[in-house]
């Protein structure tokens, strides 16, 4: 990279991966969005930023392997996101980003990007606490388990409630949630607004891409 020049970062995938919330989850306002990889009759946008993040919606398709066997690993990291969809916990989606990881062998983390750009500019309101407190100790999974199951008309006289507080926050953000107000129902909104936003697996990529991204602004100077 060029003295002088910031590093750059290109978030690309298919279309519909993520790439744009995940660019606002992360508050990378420089990073660029490229065309999604998968346009037809299209070529494949250029790949050629200091730092490339592939989104992957849940799963890797044939045309997503094909691309990332030709991109360098020392400047990808491999973001698997839309982790609410993939099976029914967590260890889910984190087993099969380390499946991705040996598969493919990139540094490859599992996120609900949509609950971190949520988390990031949004505020659990007291609407919302009193909507999550009311069916705190309805049976879960079940309840949480569908949009229709949640808002139900006869589970309880709040259907509108409910279905306000899933616009904002998406089943995986409710369940989260309700689990942790299971937990302690002392929690205030800052401390859920945390969990939800530690839920979100968020921090951890963060965490990595101010790594590279400092390394490559600033390389360690040569060994002599
Ligand atoms: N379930 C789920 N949906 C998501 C997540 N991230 C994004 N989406 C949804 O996926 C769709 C496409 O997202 P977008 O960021 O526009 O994708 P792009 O075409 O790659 O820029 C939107 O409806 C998002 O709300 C996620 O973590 N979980
Ligand atoms: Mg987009």
């Amino acid at each position: 990279m060029p003295v002088g020049r910031s590093p750059r970062i290109q978030v690309t995938g298919r279309a519909r991966a993520g790439k744009t919330t995940l660019r606002h989850a992360l508050s990378l306002l420089t990073a660029e969005e490229t065309r999604p990889v998968d346009q037809r009759g299209q070529p494949c946008p250029v790949l050629d930023a200091d730092l490339l993040l592939y989104v992957l919606p849940g799963t890797a398709d044939r045309a997503d392997r094909r691309l990332l066997a030709t991109l360098p690993p020392n400047r990808t990291l491999v973001v698997l996101n839309k982790a609410d969809a993939i099976g029914t916990r967590w260890s889910d989606a984190a087993t099969m980003a380390e499946n991705l990881r040996s598969d493919l062998g990139f540094a490859t983390f599992p996120v609900v990007a949509v609950l971190a750009a949520r988390t990031r500019s949004g505020l659990l309101t007291d609407t919302d606490l009193h909507t999550l407190h009311r069916h705190r100790d309805r049976a879960d999974p079940p309840l949480t388990l569908s949009h229709d199951l949640f808002t139900a008309s006869n589970l309880a006289s709040d259907p509108e409630a409910r279905q306000a507080l899933l616009d904002r926050w998406d089943l995986y953000g409710v369940s989260c949630a309700l689990t942790a107000l299971r937990h302690d129902p002392a929690l205030g909104a800052r401390a859920l607004l945390q969990i939800l936003h530690c839920a979100s697996g968020i921090d951890r990529l963060h965490h990595e891409i101010h790594r590279r991204y400092t390394a490559i602004a600033d390389p360690a100077p040569p060994k002599s």
